[in-house]
């Protein structure tokens, strides 16, 4: 038994749990791992059982809880030995901490319209004008920090190496993939690099082994 916790939703289904697994997998924290199916008539109240927010993730270290993905990020890179998640020059840390804010807060329309179902194959055709322009923000950040960031500091990610700012963008990635979202060669090595990272499989094959359907989110 580790004496870190994350309590997660559904591997198929949620992506803000994605994100922070993601994180602990990569900066080398041992975990256990406790999922609460989503959208069932008891997912609040076991949610509660944990802590009061009534969301998932929720990380529990002692007598600590930490719930919101953007704090068990910031938690998990306090954590890690050599607090490698973040990049390491302090002005490309502090963009990718701004990008991984407005990651945190945004693209609202996409996530309802496109909410993340790894096993799923759909069409992108409930797509709205403001969709589109979350699509256009989400290529052109993906876009730029590779022009800028991802060839100077050497690796497929937004700032070389992995760091949390993909952790953050690994839903959204997945979201694109279900939908079959029309991107650019830049941005489509982008997907495949999130997508072949080693614990992104683990992750996708969970998804794929996972027995619960929420069929509200089953087109
Ligand atoms: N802002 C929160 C969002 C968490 C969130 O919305 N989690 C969803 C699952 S991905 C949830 O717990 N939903 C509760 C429910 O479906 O009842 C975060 O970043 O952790």
């Amino acid at each position: 038994m580790n004496d870190v916790t994350l309590v997660m939703g559904n591997k198929n289904y949620s992506p803000w749990s994605l994100t922070a697994w993601l994180t602990a997998k990569t900066a080398g924290i041992s975990f256990d791992e406790i999922t609460i199916p989503l959208r069932s008539v008891n997912t609040r109240q076991e949610i509660l059982r944990y802590w009061y927010n009534g969301k998932v993730p929720i990380l529990k270290h002692g007598d600590v809880t930490v719930w919101e993905s953007l704090s068990i990020c910031e938690y998990i890179a306090e954590m890690s030995p050599n607090n490698s998640i973040w990049p390491s020059n302090s002005r490309h840390r502090a963009i990718a901490r701004s990008l991984s804010s407005e990651v945190h807060a945004g693209f609202n329309l996409l996530r309802d319209q496109m909410p993340m179902n790894i096993r799923g194959k759909f069409s992108a055709e409930l797509k709205t004008p403001g969709v589109q322009e979350e699509i256009n923000r989400i290529t052109a950040i993906w876009r730029r920090c590779r022009e800028r960031f991802g060839e100077e500091l050497q690796g497929p990610f937004l700032f070389g190496s992995f760091s949390i700012l993909d952790a953050f963008f690994a839903p959204l990635v997945t979201q694109f993939n279900t939908y079959s979202v029309d991107v650019d060669d830049v941005e489509n090595e982008y997907i495949d690099a999130v997508l072949s990272l080693s614990w992104m499989e683990v992750w996708t094959k969970a998804a794929y082994d996972e027995p619960m359907i929420i069929d509200e989110l089953e087109r």
